[in-house]
């Protein structure tokens, strides 16, 4: 017996994300992407209303929400707008570590005063140099008494100079690749840390994007989650989580290509009637409703084997390439759809298309995501 239902508790969250998308992130979506301005009072009415940094556990005071009920609520968020999406998903990214590497006194520590007001966190793998090659980390970490040094850059980290604290993935022994890695919670009022806002992005303009310079910053011992050697196989282990929302995103942005081009398609006129009934138009929004269905099932199964502590790391992989893949060619399509109109950011199709080609690179380009899948296949 399979089940398909959600819950009632699932059935609030999914119905308060979307009234929440509804009516707090799509009227100013196109502004905060215009501007590429922080949505700070989205992000204060999200905390207001539970949305933020929904997986911090109930030991330490939050929801503890599972990666299903997390994928019912990015699939919500990303229809209203993927920056405002990333910002708040972005937090769940850098707790995702300290849900599967911290111990209960650091949960405390760490998770506790993120529910105390609209609050963030980050994650910080990527550097200048490495994105995809994650074991080869040139980000120095030097043990000296009981403090760790960390000295080096990271590079496109989502919430970077606006977070609390920021998990940090670095090398103690870069001979060992991978194996002298470790994670480490750094919070952002110790002496030496930086954070340079980048601009210029072609899509996700809500979303604050940072490099972050870390220049002989000092955190205790007790920052590092697990073992010495322990940073590549956390990081891999949160992505293989984390792969499910940014899945569920893009899922949100198909269900959006969808229902706008159903809409244009039913009120547009062309050769003497709606173009909804030609089916070159009709074909377009059947492809789209197909990838839907395909996209949000397997980001779901990802999601129940995550939460049922079965192995998901090729699940997740498959739900994020798929996903990402088809809804950046529905919006693509929803272009299409609307014509001249569709290349005008006066409607919202063309930002939909320029947001989601992110899905496709970060936390793991899609051509790594193969890599993971086929390695699975072939072993
Ligand atoms: N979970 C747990 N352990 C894992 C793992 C996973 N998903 N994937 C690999 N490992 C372990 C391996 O078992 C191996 O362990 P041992 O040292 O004990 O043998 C070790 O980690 C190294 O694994 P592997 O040899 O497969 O590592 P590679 O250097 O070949 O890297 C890829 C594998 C490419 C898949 C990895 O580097 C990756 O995912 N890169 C993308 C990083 C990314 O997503 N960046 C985005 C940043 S966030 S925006």
């Amino acid at each position: 017996m399979i089940g398909f239902e959600l819950s009632d508790e699932q059935k609030q969250f999914q119905a308060l994300a979307r009234t929440f998308a509804k009516e707090t992130i799509i009227p100013v979506a196109a502004h905060h992407d215009r501007e590429e301005s922080y949505p700070e009072e989205v992000v204060r009415q999200a905390h207001e209303v539970g949305l933020l940094n929904v997986s911090v556990p109930e030991a330490v005071g939050g929801l503890g929400l599972s990666m299903l009920d997390e994928a019912i609520i990015a699939e919500e968020l990303g229809y209203g707008c993927m920056g405002i999406y990333t910002i708040l998903m972005a937090s769940e990214l850098g707790i995702m570590p300290l849900l599967l590497a911290a111990t209960p006194e650091q949960q405390a520590r760490f998770l506790a005063p993120l529910l105390e007001g609209p609050k963030l966190a980050a994650f910080a793998l990527s550097e200048p140099n490495n994105g995809s090659d994650a074991g080869g980390l040139r980000t120095r970490a030097v043990f000296d008494g009981d403090e760790i040094v960390i000295s080096g850059t990271k590079t496109w980290i989502s919430n970077g100079g606006i977070a609390d604290f920021t998990v940090v993935f670095a090398t103690y022994e870069p001979e060992l690749k991978h194996r002298g890695t470790v994670a480490v919670v750094v919070e952002h009022d110790r002496p030496g840390l930086s954070c340079n806002k980048l601009h210029g992005k072609l899509g996700q303009r809500a979303s604050p994007t940072y490099e972050m310079v870390f220049d002989d910053v000092r955190v205790p011992i007790g920052n590092m989650l697990g073992e010495k050697g322990d940073g590549f196989k956390i990081a891999m282990r949160t992505l293989d989580k984390t792969r499910i929302p940014v899945a569920a995103g893009a899922v949100g942005v198909l269900r959006r290509a969808l229902d706008e081009s159903r809409a244009y398609a039913l009120e547009r006129e062309a050769f003497g009637q709606p173009i909804a009934r030609f089916q070159a138009i009709q074909f377009k929004l059947a492809d789209m409703k197909i990838a839907l269905e395909t996209a949000r099932w397997q980001t779901w199964h990802a999601a129940w084997l995550a939460d049922s502590g079965r192995p998901h790391a090729e699940a997740a992989a498959i739900a994020k390439a798929y996903a990402s893949d088809a809804a950046f060619a529905a919006a693509q399509e929803a272009i299409n759809v609307f014509g001249g109109y569709g290349y005008m950011n006066e409607y919202p199709v063309e930002k939909l298309m320029r947001d989601v080609k992110l899905n496709q690179i970060y936390e793991g380009t899609n051509e790594i995501q193969r890599v993971v899948i086929a390695r699975h296949v072939l072993q």
